[in-house]
């Protein structure tokens, strides 16, 4: 493990590579205890590099055992070893040379799941951000490019698959019981996208043709018996490859592209050239296992790898701090394509719930960075949701600001003038700025101040000269190391809607820019008068939420109920009805330990309950409208001093008085939704099921026995009703025998399937309430809890952390102990898992003070341990700053 946790690295100090790396070669002789890797990389030095200055190349952990140059052996005085750091001196001057580099390294005891690990008797890497250093000595950076010949040698009978980037050159016998493979990527790349894959697993296969008429073979790789498992991915790919030649007009580039489903992996899925790595959740599925919701994320993922072809790795990133230009990229184009392949209003929906829900909570605390942020101790921690899904509404705002053929014009001209480039966020917005004459320099801000920007909104109509004003103020708060920001450029959708709820079309505008439907805030504070208008109107302001901000707008709840009943943009609608809402829910939990009734106001049950029986909307945005803001959207709205308990038992009383009121429609909708015919895991069909299960979950609060739930589990034909009626079952009715019968015949049924079993735990995980510690103790004794397995911890011990306000804010403390010692036993094995699973602690400063000590005892007992990783010590010294 790396303990050196003092270095800043700075986006100031950037400095190009001093040498050039023209090709690399490696041979890998794969063995599971000692596997020798031997390098031959091709340099020449940067013109205008000193001929004193050393090739210096990154290592991780690395023993050297052999090192020559131009095929010599290079004398001991000439080069430095430690196991982070190659230093060569004296190289040639002008023209290539080659150094040969020779190491063995651990497959078998590599517990971090960076470099060449094994997962399973399966050989695999990864190695973004800075995992490649792990395997060889090598500039281990992203703005080193080169062309890569890889051969693979290795025992035939256990590894039959050979498996590296770009095309197939020939492979065959090599020796006793061993074969070898051989592969050339064309493309220059840099080492984070290296991959190798090797062992024993079963495929299936496809071919896709581009619209320049190549035939691209598809293979997907599984473990043997799970190939039936894998259709659904192969579909979505399909649909991608396509997508993104018809939005985009990108195409794929090798003759064959491969992907390879883990079951041990840290993060989703890796974008390797032509080889991607996939956590085995984001492949595998099928109806008896799979929820609709797993199939929604294989279909984003799949599609998010497949399109970091072009913005990604065609363009890579010229340093780390660039991480947004691929990955907020590639997440608004893969926002886009499930927009397109679903309803593309309720994809909006779920988004901006995501957003608010990880995004906000991380800028609001002390994790809070930009979206580009601009110093680092360990790249590892900054695979966030600011540099992710900020970085993607920030895309999504350059294409409001230019329009969708404005934005494609950008994008031709970033992919011509940047393809085989390590490019940077300048490089990136200079082509939209270049393509439409729009001068962003204000915009750019958007990547460099964090925080969410609050926007203070107030109105007023004139009825005698016909006037509508709307004043807006933009606040910026502080965030770590940044107290005073600058005003930012926020496009605002938005419409005024009139008595009848059509559009009032305003005659003229003055105090600032508005194009078409989108108003231009740029000012600190800034008013608009509308002229020409008839009668007061209703505001529909950030429409789509076209600015990830928050508003600050007393609207009454009037306004908001005309807005939900008759704003043409669906997502304004559940925006609205999610605004009358919130006070509701805020004022419940103010009410509940006063002890006072909580009530509720009649304007949002009445427009709920008129949303939910209204049979012309979709399923699957009813499901959405009826779904509350969850705890952790309460206490963000309250903002501070909260009590979890007092939130949830609020949040319960405002749910049972709408299942009281709406009882029947809700009796209806479940009776009618139930399944008809075979399982689709269509957008459509998913949307029925999803408000099946909103019916359901509101009657387990009007009723107050476990049959229905427990009705429901024994009927589900699939993993979307079961795992709810489950999770009804277990969350409302712990200690009835219809939910421990459930209990245990889902762990029963399912004891073969790992993913399924992991919902298993996560669904105990969540049970509200303090019982949950002693639940979460137990389950991890369990013969079925694996501790190496970082699906199952994030099962059981992230789900519990993350997804249960209650149960892990125990006022006692508890749940952050139990926290802290899981860290601490994960760290030495794991650090980037375990730094994960620290930041769900990263809003307990909003805690009143009796958590909000214990959970500062946590982190003091966290920070105070010996040797702790680069990554959880860099987290839990923010944390605590
Ligand atoms: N680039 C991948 C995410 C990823 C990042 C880091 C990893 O290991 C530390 C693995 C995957 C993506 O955006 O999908
Ligand atoms: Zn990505």
């Amino acid at each position: 493990m790396r303990t050196d946790t003092g270095q800043v690295i700075r986006l100031a100090d950037y400095r190009p590579a001093d040498f050039v790396l023209e090709r690399t070669d490696l041979t890998f002789e794969l063995d599971p205890r000692s596997t020798k890797v031997e390098a031959r990389l091709i340099f020449h030095r940067r013109a205008g590099v000193a001929a004193d200055v050393p090739l210096v190349l990154d290592g991780d952990e690395l023993t050297l055992s052999g090192l020559m140059l131009d095929q010599t052996d290079i004398d001991a005085g000439r080069y430095t070893a430690t196991p982070d750091r190659l230093e060569i001196r004296d190289l040639p001057e002008d023209g290539p040379f080659e150094i040969t580099v020779t190491t063995y390294i651990d497959p078998e005891s590599n517990t971090q799941l960076m470099g060449l690990y094994r997962t399973n008797g399966v050989y695999c890497t990864q190695c973004e951000a800075e995992g490649f250093r792990r395997i060889t000595y090598f500039p281990d950076r992203p703005d080193v490019l080169s062309p890569f010949t890889i051969t693979i040698i290795a025992d035939k009978e256990t590894n039959p698959l050979l498996l590296s980037n770009g095309n197939f050159l020939g492979g065959g016998n090599y020796d006793e019981g061993r074969h070898f493979a051989a592969w050339f990527d064309p493309h220059p790349k840099p080492s984070y996208l290296f991959a190798l894959v090797a062992g024993d697993l079963g495929v299936v296969e496809d071919t896709f043709t581009t619209a320049s008429g190549n035939e691209v073979a598809l293979k997907i790789y599984v473990e043997h018996g799970k190939e039936p498992r894998a259709a659904y991915a192969m579909d979505a790919l399909k649909r991608s490859m396509a997508w993104d030649e018809e939005r985009f007009g990108r195409e794929y580039d090798l003759n064959i592209f491969q992907i390879v489903a883990v079951s041990d992996f840290n993060m989703g899925a890796m974008e390797n050239k032509g080889l991607n790595v996939f956590n085995d959740k984001y492949v595998l599925a099928d109806p008896e296992t799979a929820t609709d919701a797993d199939y929604a994320n294989i279909e984003a993922i799949i599609a998010h790898e497949y399109f970091h072809n072009w913005t990604g790795n065609r363009i890579t990133c010229r340093d780390w701090f660039q991480l947004c230009l691929k990955e907020g990229l590639t997440v608004y184009r893969d926002h886009e394509f499930s927009a397109d392949q679903r309803s593309r209003a309720v994809k909006r929906i779920a988004e901006v719930r995501h957003l608010k829900a990880e995004q906000f909570a991380e800028d609001a605390g002390p994790l809070a960075h930009p979206v580009r942020p601009e110093t680092y101790r360990e790249i590892n921690n900054f695979y966030t949701t600011t540099v992710y899904e900020k970085g993607s509404e920030v895309t999504r705002m350059i294409a409001t600001l230019l329009g969708e053929d404005g934005f494609r014009k950008g994008m031709d001209l970033y992919f011509d003038r940047h393809d085989g480039d390590a490019a940077t966020v300048e490089d990136f917005v200079a082509c939209f700025e270049d393509s439409s004459g729009r001068d962003l320099s204000q915009f750019k801000l958007w990547y460099s101040q964090a925080g969410t920007p609050l926007v203070t909104v107030s109105t007023a109509y004139d009825a005698v000269s016909q006037t509508f004003t709307l004043s807006l103020e933009q606040i910026i708060p502080a965030t770590p190391g940044q107290s005073a920001k600058q005003p930012m450029h926020i496009p605002l959708k938005f419409t005024l809607l009139g008595e009848n709820g059509g559009d009032i079309p305003p005659a003229a505008v003055s105090g600032g820019e508005v194009t078409g439907d989108v108003l231009h805030l740029t000012g600190r504070s800034q008013s608009f008068t509308f002229s020409g208008v008839p009668a007061r109107p209703v505001l529909s302001l950030n429409r789509g939420f076209s600015a990830p901000i928050n508003l600050s707008f007393d609207q009454s709840p009037a306004d908001l109920a005309h807005i939900a009943r008759h704003d043409s943009d669906l997502f304004a609608r559940w925006q609205a009805l999610s605004d009358l809402g919130l006070p509701v829910l805020v004022k419940a939990a103010k009410d509940v330990p006063e002890g006072r009734p909580v009530t509720v106001d009649g304007a949002l049950v009445s427009a709920l309950i008129e949303t939910l029986a209204d049979d012309r909307l979709e399923p699957a945005f009813r499901a959405q409208a009826l779904s509350l803001a969850s705890e952790s959207d309460i206490a963000r709205e309250i903002g501070g001093n909260n009590d979890p308990d007092a939130i949830h038992a609020g949040r319960d009383a405002v749910l049972k008085t709408i299942a009281d009121k709406g009882f029947a429609t809700f009796e209806r909708l479940y009776r009618e939704l139930a399944p008809k015919g075979e399982f689709t895991p269509d957008a459509a069909s998913a949307g029925r099921r999803a408000l099946r299960n909103v019916a359901l979950t509101y009657l387990s609060h009007a009723g107050d026995s476990a049959s229905l739930a427990a009705e429901a589990f024994a009927k589900a034909d699939n993993m979307t009703e079961l795992a709810h009626a489950l999770t009804v079952l277990i969350h409302r009715f712990p200690d009835t025998d219809a939910a421990l019968n459930a209990l245990a015949a889902f762990a029963t049924r399912f004891d073969s399937n790992p993913l399924a079993l992991d919902k298993w735990f996560s669904i105990q995980a969540t049970v509200p309430g303090e019982t949950a510690l002693e639940r979460v103790e137990a389950l991890m004794k369990d013969p079925r809890f694996n501790a190496q397995n970082p699906n199952r911890v994030r099962a059981l011990i992230g789900t519990f952390a993350f997804a249960n306000p209650t149960g892990f804010n125990r006022p006692d403390g508890k749940g952050y102990a139990l926290l802290a010692d899981q860290i601490l036993a994960i760290d030495p094995k794991n650090p980037q898992l375990a730094a994960r699973l620290l930041t769900a602690m990263r809003s307990w400063r909003a805690l009143e003070p009796v958590r909000a000590e214990a959970a500062k005892t946590a982190l003091g007992r966290i920070t105070g341990a010996r040797q702790l990783s680069a990554d959880v010590a860099d987290i839990v010294e923010r944390m605590l700053k």
